[in-house]
């Protein structure tokens, strides 16, 4: 069965093996296993905490958390009663439809209106629509926002907030070099950090590491010695890079060193807002790929 729904989580399975496991319970997906061309054995190219909730009391740390209507700490007037990275993430979505093309990727479509508990906190119209799309090699997200008022304008940040499962001592992520980004690990007096220009290529973990790039090229390679995995992201300007280290002890459903084994590589819209005006419907996607598995680890 290309797709099945069991106690809130649907499964899906592609013909040559790839799995992928979505809640409903934010949309999150939480386990992609996939093999490469030159290796079929699957491997599971996520990282999710032991200590994440996976039965809906919370957001799962780890996975892919989708972030909207705003990335942190709320900062528009919109968004002054919602949780760091918005409601989507620990929403329940409705699933609303699956389909099979003729390279047997599987896709389904989940959906969140204003319904429950979002009106009590966010007043504004709209629809999303996420479509996971799960082929032999890749993984696609997409989310797409409809402004379903008649009046009024809507503003939101997004982000697909990516637990890559890599060794955070070895892994780099490029090429960012030459662009522009904000060190959020340093605390100023106004509580932003000031733009640098990223002088590395390859951008490592190594230390506490929480990077806001902007206006990038959207394509990115986070590679390690023996494995690597491609992302490409669209209509998503700006990426974070994120990893907490030793300050993961301070995070409740963190595992014991879970810092060790993963890289958060983020792509979304996160600097300005994206603006949709009444009736519009605005897409940002992404495309993780694992179709090359070995790879130098050099820029
Ligand atoms: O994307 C990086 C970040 O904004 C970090 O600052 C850190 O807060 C991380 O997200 C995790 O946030 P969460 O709300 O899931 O604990």
């Amino acid at each position: 069965m290309p797709v099945q729904l069991t106690s809130g989580k649907l499964v899906l399975s592609h013909s040559k093996g790839a799995l992928v496991e979505i809640l409903l319970y934010g949309a999150s997906v939480i386990s992609w296993k996939s093999g490469t061309k030159r290796n079929p054995e699957l491997s599971e190219r996520l990282f999710v905490s032991n200590k994440a909730a996976v039965d809906g009391s919370k957001p799962v740390r780890g996975g892919i958390p989708v972030v909207f209507p705003c990335f942190g700490p709320p900062t528009h007037p919109d968004h002054t009663r919602l949780n760091q990275h918005g409601f989507a993430r620990h929403s329940v979505w409705s699933w609303d439809g699956t389909s099979i093309d003729e390279k047997d990727a599987v896709s389904i479509k989940l959906t969140l209106r204003p319904t429950e508990t979002i009106p009590t906190v966010y007043s504004k119209p709209f629809l999303l629509t996420y479509v996971v799309t799960l082929s032999e090699f890749d993984l696609k997200t997409d989310l797409h926002v409809q402004n379903t008022s008649f009046a009024d304008n809507l503003e939101f940040h997004t982000l697909f907030h990516n637990y890559i499962r890599a060794p955070s001592t070895d892994v780099l992520v490029g090429p960012l070099q030459n662009f522009t980004y904000y060190d959020k690990t340093e605390s100023t007096e106004a509580g932003k950090s000031r733009p640098k220009v990223e002088a590395r290529a390859g951008v490592d973990v190594k230390k506490f590491t929480d990077s806001v790039y902007e206006n990038t090229n959207g394509k990115y390679e986070v590679i390690w010695p023996g494995g690597g995995l491609d992302i490409t992201a669209s209509n998503l300007k700006d990426v974070v890079v994120w990893n907490p280290q030793e300050t993961g002890r301070k995070i409740g459903d963190m595992e014991e060193n879970g810092w060790e084994n993963f890289v958060c590589v983020e792509p979304g819209y996160i600097r300005g807002f994206v603006n949709l005006e009444p009736g519009g419907l605005w897409t940002g996607g992404q495309t993780l790929s694992v179709v090359h598995e070995e790879r130098r680890l050099t820029y």
